[in-house]
C-alpha cells in the first residue's frame, strides 16, 4: 500500500485535490451493530414449460448509517436485488422494466446464453421501457450475478446499488451433501466497499485517484448491510462470496486464522476442495467457500477481514449445524483439451485513468474486435501492461472478464493454476505483468464483450467486442 501511494502522488503531483476530503483508508475496527440481511429468492410463476421473472429497475432511499437516508438505486427494491435461481434444462423469461431516468442494461454475468440476451450494452433498456431475455439454462450448477452494462454508465449504476445474485443448480449440486439451506447455512455475501464520510453519506469519484484506479472505498457492504453481523450455526456454513465492488480485490481471511475449504469459482465446483487461509478475488469474481464453525463455544465471535479490516461479524450461536464431510470430489474433472484449440489470441490490457485500452483500441459500439467461429476453442494470452507504471504496484490494477463463454486458466506465467483456479472460470485478476492463459470455447451465437472489471476502466473503454457466427 505505501509503494502505491507513494507512487500515486508521484502522478498526481500537478493535479488537483478535490474539496471532499474523507479518508481512504479502512476504519481501523468495524462497530459491528447491523444484522446481515440475506435477499430473498426472486418469485417465479410458469407457464407454458417457461419459469417467468419480473424485475423492475427502480430509485429507492437506504439507510446504511441510522438517520442518514442515502439514494440508491436496486432491482424490485431500494437496493441490490432480489436472487434468481433456476435449474440446469430450466426455460427462463425475464422482463426487465427500467424505471431509472437514465437508460440502463441487464447482464446476466456468467451465464451461458445467445449474444442478443446477454444484456450488454447493446441491449439498451430506455427509459420506462421493457426488454424480455428468455434463453435456457445449459450450464452446470454456479453462483452467477445480474448487474447493468450499459455503454460508459455501468460504474455508477453499480456503485448506487444495482446487482443480484443468479443461482443455477444441477443434478450434481443436488446430490452433494454440503449446506444448502439458503440463507442458513448456503449464505450469499455480495461485498462492496462504499467512500462514506462521518455523517453516513456515500460518495463517488471524488478524486483523481477513483479516475486512475476505479472507485475505492473505506468501509464494506455486504449484502448492502455496513459491517454486519451474521448469526452462524454450530457447524459448517457455504458462504457464496461476490467481490461486487467496483474496483477492490480482497484478499479474504478470518479474523482467528481458521482455515476453510473452497469449493467453486465463478462457473461452478472445483474438481475438489481447496482448503486456504485467505482467497484473493478481484471485481465480479466469485469463491464458495465452507467455513467450519463447530469447534467454537456459542457465543464466540470471529470477523471476515481483509488487509487488518474486520468487516463482517460472525457469531457462532448454540443451534446445531451441518457438520458432515466434505465430498472429496465435487464435480468431474474435466481436464483441458489443448487438441481442440484452433486458434490463439492475445489480450494486452493497458493504461490507466482515460487510457485504459485493450490491445490499443478502446470500445467502440460498431467495432467488432475478434471474429470467433461456433463450436471452436481457443488459447486467449491475457497480460495487464502497465507502461509507465509497470512495477509500480503490487495490487490487482486489472483484470479480464468474457462473456459468452466459461474459460479454465491453463497457466499463470507459465505455471500450472493454484487449486482455487482449477474450475471453470469467467473472470481473472491480472497481477502486473502477469501471462495468464486461458482456454475459452464458444457455444453461442452472437456478440458479446471482454473487458476489465474494475467498472471505471470499462466505462472509459476498457473493452471490446467480439462476435461468434
Ligand atoms: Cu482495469
Amino acid at each position: 500500500m505505501i509503494n502505491r501511494r507513494n507512487f500515486i502522488k508521484g502522478i498526481m503531483a500537478a493535479a488537483a485535490l478535490p474539496s471532499l476530503t474523507v479518508s481512504k483508508s479502512y476504519a481501523s475496527a468495524a462497530k459491528v451493530e447491523n444484522m446481515l440481511a440475506v435477499p430473498p429468492l426472486l418469485e417465479k410463476t410458469r407457464s407454458g414449460g417457461v419459469s417467468r421473472f419480473s424485475i423492475s429497475v427502480q430509485e429507492g432511499v437506504s439507510e446504511f448509517v441510522k438517520g442518514s437516508p442515502v439514494n440508491t438505486l436496486g432491482y424490485n427494491g431500494n437496493l441490490l436485488g432480489k436472487t434468481i435461481r433456476a435449474k440446469k434444462g430450466e426455460k427462463v423469461s425475464i422482463s426487465v422494466k427500467n424505471n431509472l431516468k437514465e437508460h440502463t442494461t441487464t447482464h446476466w454475468h456468467g451465464l451461458l446464453v445467445p449474444g442478443n440476451m446477454d444484456g450488454g450494452p447493446h441491449q439498451v433498456i430506455k427509459p420506462g421501457e421493457t426488454w424480455n431475455a428468455s434463453f435456457t439454462i445449459e450450464q452446470p450448477a454456479a453462483t452467477a450475478w445480474y448487474h447493468p452494462h450499459g455503454d460508459g454508465n455501468t460504474a455508477s449504476q453499480v456503485y448506487k446499488g444495482l446487482g443480484g445474485l443468479f443461482l443455477l443448480d444441477d443434478e450434481n449440486s443436488a446430490k452433494l451433501d454440503i449446506p444448502d439451506e439458503y440463507g442458513v447455512n448456503d449464505v450469499p455475501l455480495v461485498i462492496q466497499d462504499r467512500l462514506f464520510s462521518e455523517d453516513g453519506q456515500i460518495h463517488y469519484l471524488t478524486s483523481r485517484q477513483d479516475y486512475i484506479f476505479g472507485m475505492k472505498g473505506n468501509k464494506v457492504l455486504v449484502n448492502g448491510v455496513l459491517e454486519p453481523t451474521f448469526e452462524a450455526p454450530k457447524g459448517k456454513v457455504r458462504f457464496r462470496i461476490l467481490n461486487g465492488s467496483n474496483a477492490r480485490t480482497y484478499n479474504l481471511y478470518f479474523s482467528n486464522k481458521q482455515s476453510f475449504d473452497i469449493i467453486a469459482s465463478d462457473g461452478g465446483f472445483l474438481p475438489k476442495p481447496a482448503k486456504m487461509n485467505s482467497i484473493r478475488i478481484s471485481p465480479g469474481e466469485r469463491y464458495e467457500i465452507i467455513a467450519d464453525f463447530s469447534a467454537h463455544k456459542p457465543g464466540s465471535e470471529i470477523y471476515l477481514a481483509d488487509s487488518g479490516y474486520n468487516f463482517m461479524k460472525v457469531i457462532v450461536s448454540s443451534k446445531k449445524g451441518f457438520t458432515g464431510a466434505l465430498p472429496e470430489k465435487l464435480a468431474e474433472y474435466d481436464p483441458a483439451d489443448m487438441s481442440k484449440v484452433v486458434a490463439s489470441r492475445r489480450f494486452y490490457m493497458n493504461g490507466m485513468g482515460n487510457m485504459v485500452n485493450i490491445n490499443g483500441r478502446r470500445m467502440d459500439m460498431r467495432r467488432i474486435n475478434e471474429y470467433m467461429t461456433l463450436g471452436t476453442t481457443e488459447i486467449w494470452n491475457v497480460v495487464s501492461r502497465m507502461g509507465m507504471m509497470r512495477g509500480g504496484s503490487s495490487d490487482i490494477l486489472h483484470n479480464f472478464h468474457a462473456h459468452g463463454t466459461l474459460f479454465k486458466v491453463i497457466s499463470r506465467n507459465g505455471k500450472p493454476p493454484a487449486p482455487e483456479e482449477r474450475g471453470w472460470k469467467d473472470t481473472v485478476a491480472l497481477p502486473d505483468n502477469e501471462v495468464v492463459q486461458l482456454m475459452a470455447s464458444f457455444n453461442h451465437k452472437g456478440i458479446f464483450m471482454y473487458h476489465c472489471h474494475i467498472l471505471e476502466h470499462e466505462d472509459r473503454g476498457m473493452m471490446g467486442q467480439y462476435i461468434v457466427k
